[in-house]
C-alpha cells in the first residue's frame, strides 16, 4: 500500500482534559494547599500509591502511580491526602453538563477527559478553537478549575494536542497541518503505544511518524499484525474512529450547582424556571423518534445526599415540576440545597429501530 495522497479532514474534534484533576479539586476546596506540593494517594506506611499530584509536586519529579514512599523521598514536604471520589464524580458530571451546551456527541474517556465532535455545532460561528476556549472559560468561571484542550480533525491528534499546552492551555492542529504533525510525531506520544512496544520500535529504528512512513506498510503489518496496521494509519494521519456517544440515552436533563447553597421553595422554583427553556432545547435535539415517559427533579443537599422525585408524563411542561419540587423539598429536613436539576425520561428505542440504525 502506498502513502495516501488525498485525505479529507472534515471533522472537528475537541479533546478536553482537566489539569491535575483530583489535586486541583482539593486545592480549590482547601486554599491551605495552594502553592504547596500536594498529592492524592494512600499513606506510605500502607504501601500507598499516588493517583495524581499538582504541578508544584511535579517539579520534584513526583508522578501519578508512584509509590507514596518514593514520592516523599523526592519531595519530603509533599502533602499527601486521601481522595474524595464522590466529589470528583460530581465535578465530572458538571464538566459534562458544560460540554453538552455545545454538542450531544460526547465520548467520556474517564472522569476528567472526553472527546467532543463539534463538526455540526453552531456556537462560536462553528469554530472548534473558540468552542474549546469557551468550554475552558466556563469550567474556570463556574467550577473554579482549569482544563486543557486539543483541537484537530482526528481523535488521536486531538488527544495528543491537549497535552501540548498543559496546564490551562490549548493547541490546534488544522487539517493542512496534520501531515507535518504526524511526520515529526514521537511514536511514544501515540495513545496505546506502551513502554514495551516503544522499546521494540526504538530497537528497530522507529522513533517518529516519518520513520514509520519509510518503513512501509507490509513490513509493519508483518512485524506487528493489527497493531502495525493502526500504527501505519496514525503515522499517515488516518484515524477513522468516530466519537462514540451513548446510543440510547434513557433521559435528558439539566442541572446546576449553586455558587451558594439555597434553602427556600421560591429560590428553587426560580432556578427551575430558568433551566426549563434549556431543557426544552436539549429535548428537541434528541426527541425526533423518542417518546417522553416521565419528568423528574433531582436535588442534592449540603451533606451531599441526593434525592430524585419522578412521575409519569407523556410530554414536557413546566407546571408538573411544581409538584415534583414540593415532594423533593419534603425530604429536605432543614438541610440547604447545593444542586438542583430537572430531567425528562425517554422510552427506550424498540429493538427493530435499533437494528435499522446499524
Ligand atoms: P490524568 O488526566 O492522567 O492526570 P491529571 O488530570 O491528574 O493531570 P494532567 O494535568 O496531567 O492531566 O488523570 C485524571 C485523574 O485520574 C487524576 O487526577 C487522578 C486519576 N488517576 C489515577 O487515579 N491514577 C493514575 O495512574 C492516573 C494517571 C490518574
Ligand atoms: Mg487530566
Amino acid at each position: 500500500m502506498n502513502t495516501p495522497t488525498l485525505l479529507l479532514y472534515d471533522r472537528k474534534i475537541v479533546h478536553v482534559d482537566m489539569d491535575c484533576f483530583y489535586a486541583a479539586v482539593e486545592m480549590r476546596d482547601n486554599p491551605a494547599f495552594l502553592g504547596q506540593p500536594l498529592a492524592i494517594g494512600g499513606p506510605s506506611d500502607r504501601r500507598g500509591v499516588l493517583s495524581t499530584c499538582n504541578y508544584e509536586a511535579r517539579k520534584f519529579g513526583v508522578r501519578s502511580a508512584m509509590p507514596t514512599g518514593q514520592a516523599l523521598k523526592l519531595c519530603p514536604h509533599l502533602r499527601v491526602v486521601p481522595g474524595r471520589m464522590s466529589v470528583y464524580k460530581e465535578v465530572s458530571e458538571q464538566i459534562r453538563e458544560i460540554f453538552s451546551r455545545y454538542t450531544d456527541k460526547i465520548e467520556p474517556l474517564s472522569l476528567d477527559e472526553a472527546y467532543l465532535d463539534v463538526t455540526d455545532s453552531t456556537q462560536c460561528s462553528g469554530s472548534a478553537t473558540l468552542i474549546a476556549k469557551d468550554i475552558r472559560t466556563a469550567i474556570e468561571n463556574e467550577l473554579h478549575l482549569t482544563a486543557s484542550a486539543g483541537i484537530a480533525p482526528l481523535k488521536f491528534i486531538a488527544k495528543i494536542a491537549s497535552d501540548l499546552n498543559k496546564p490551562n492551555g490549548q493547541f490546534v492542529v488544522r487539517p493542512d497541518e496534520v501531515a507535518g504533525f504526524v511526520e515529526k510525531l514521537a511514536l511514544s506520544k501515540i495513545p496505546g503505544v506502551g513502554k514495551v512496544t516503544i522499546r521494540k520500535l526504538h530497537a528497530m529504528g522507529l522513533r517518529c511518524g516519518a520513520d514509520v512512513q519509510e518503513f512501509g506498510h507490509v513490513a509493519l503489518v508483518e512485524q506487528f499484525g493489527k497493531f502495525g496496521q493502526s500504527l501505519w494509519e496514525r503515522a499517515h494521519g488516518i484515524d477513522p474512529r468516530p466519537v462514540v456517544t451513548t446510543r440510547d440515552p434513557k433521559s435528558v436533563g439539566i442541572e446546576r450547582t449553586f455558587s451558594r447553597n439555597i434553602r427556600h421553595f421560591d429560590e428553587c422554583w426560580a432556578a427551575i424556571v430558568e433551566q426549563f427553556p434549556e431543557l426544552e432545547r436539549r429535548l428537541a435535539r434528541k426527541l425526533e423518534d423518542r417518546e417522553v415517559t416521565k419528568l423528574g427533579v433531582k436535588m442534592k443537599f449540603a451533606d451531599f445526599q441526593q434525592t430524585t422525585v419522578e412521575h409519569q408524563y407523556d410530554r414536557l411542561e413546566l407546571e408538573p415540576f411544581q409538584q415534583l419540587l414540593t415532594q423533593a423539598m419534603a425530604r429536605q429536613h432543614a438541610r440547604e440545597i447545593r444542586l438542583l436539576g430537572i430531567y425528562v425520561g425517554l422510552r427506550p428505542k424498540r429493538k427493530t429501530e435499533q437494528l435499522s440504525l446499524i
